[in-house]
């Protein structure tokens, strides 16, 4: 069993520039995810059995799936899981019909897709009960072209993240 979810991993341009937007939530009291951290989560699929895992892959082998460009230019915050994070302006469709594709293959293996409405973001901060989202804007402009499979493992210095695969997207 491994705990596994399908995420947009940014190459290490885009990681610095959301790092860097990061660095004004130093020192707050906040845990802000670190810099190898940084995703957009597409579908979490929890701990799932070795074989799950092989015939998962086989499903998302067959995709094709349009690449897009994400405007990552806000700061959101909610309040119940107490996380800050940055999100889109708008939603591209192919990455719409992208998690609706993974969806659809998860849910043909038997596994339980999530249900909520899907709200692309990268979360930068935990356990922020309360924070003033600052005025100064950015834009990071960051091409997506792949997307990636993903294991957590808990470690005594928290979590770590791992690419286990990962699939271009069509240009
Ligand atoms: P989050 O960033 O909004 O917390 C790995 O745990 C990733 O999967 C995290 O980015 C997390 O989203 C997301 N995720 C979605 N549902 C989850 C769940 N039930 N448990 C843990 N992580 C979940």
């Amino acid at each position: 069993m491994a705990k596994l979810f399908f995420a947009l991993w940014p190459n290490e341009e885009i990681r610095t520039q959301i790092e860097n937007v990061n660095q004004q939530f130093r020192n707050k009291g906040f845990r802000l995810t670190k810099k190898p951290n940084l995703h957009i989560t597409l579908e979490f699929l929890g701990e799932i059995s070795v074989n799950d895992q092989k015939e998962l892959i086989n499903k998302i082998n067959e995709l094709r799936c349009d690449s897009f460009d994400l405007e990552l230019a806000r700061i959101g915050w909610w309040r119940k899981p107490a996380i800050l994070w940055i999100g889109t302006t708008n939603i591209p469709k192919p990455l719409t019909s992208l998690v609706k594709s993974i969806k659809k293959c998860v849910d043909q293996q038997g596994l339980n897709p999530d249900q909520r409405e899907y709200n692309p973001h990268v979360t930068i901060a935990r356990k922020v009960k309360q924070v003033i989202i600052p005025k100064e804007t950015f834009n990071i402009a960051w091409h997506v072209n792949s997307i990636a499979l993903v294991i957590s493992k808990s470690t005594d210095g928290g979590v770590e993240y791992r690419v286990l695969q990962d699939w271009p997207l069509t240009n």
